[in-house]
């Protein structure tokens, strides 16, 4: 049965969650503790020199280091519910949605609290390389933020799912990332009544509870 490589609280492996419970893809979990450090030891390096969660380590022994990977392998394995569209203008549009959020949101989301955290002082990115933070980042990192969740909301208005006419992957990584953004304090919901709406809808699927 594949391994993954989680740590409950943080936003990257809930977005792998997500697709594997949608998926209904059995799996055993294994917590990395990101808050001691964990990722960084020589043991997970062996797993992933990456040093980021998720992971997934196949029955094979290959090892899915992102979110990208491990949405393709979960489509792949087990098309059905599909996720990443199914014609070819669909899929075109869920990748296209899915990658812009990680850019303008997930990213501008992760720039403010990389360089403010006290905890991630010397930590600004993930990875096995230390960077200094930077608090201008931040306040680019909010207004970037600030930017796209407007520009969303007019995307929204009158549309039930972020990329196509059903629930996909643009919709779980959209989901997770608003959620995050209440780590810096915005609350994408105020006076943005078709994301509220649309956040209510995730709500009620169970995989957005895990
Ligand atoms: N590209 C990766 C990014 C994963 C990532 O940045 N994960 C964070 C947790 S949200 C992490 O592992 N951070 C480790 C660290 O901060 O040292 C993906 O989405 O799969």
């Amino acid at each position: 049965m594949p391994v993954f490589y989680d740590f409950t609280r943080a936003p990257s492996p809930r977005r792998a969650r997500i697709v594997l419970a949608e998926k209904g893809i059995a799996h055993e979990v294994r917590q990395v503790d990101l808050a001691s450090g964990e990722q960084l030891s020589d043991e997970y390096r062996k797993i992933n020199p990456a040093c980021t969660v998720p992971a997934l380590a196949l029955d094979d022994g290959a090892v899915l280091t992102d979110n990208a990977g491990i949405a393709a392998w979960a489509e792949a394995v087990q098309p059905d519910p599909p996720l990443l569209g199914t014609t070819p203008i669909e899929k075109a549009a869920v990748a296209s949605w899915n990658s812009r959020i990680e850019g303008e949101c997930f990213m501008a989301i992760a720039e403010v609290l990389r360089n403010t955290a006290k905890g991630m002082a010397g930590r600004a990115l993930p990875g096995p390389n230390n960077y200094e933070q930077i608090p201008e980042l931040a306040e680019r990192g909010r207004a970037r933020l600030l930017h796209f969740l407007d520009r969303f909301e007019q995307h929204m208005t009158g549309r039930e799912w972020v990329a196509i006419g059903a629930f996909s992957l643009a919709d779980v990584t959209a989901g997770v990332a608003l959620d995050f953004a209440g780590w810096v304090k915005v609350d994408a919901n105020e006076g943005r009544p078709a994301i509220a709406a649309w956040r209510a809808r995730l709500a009620g699927r169970p995989s957005f509870g895990l």
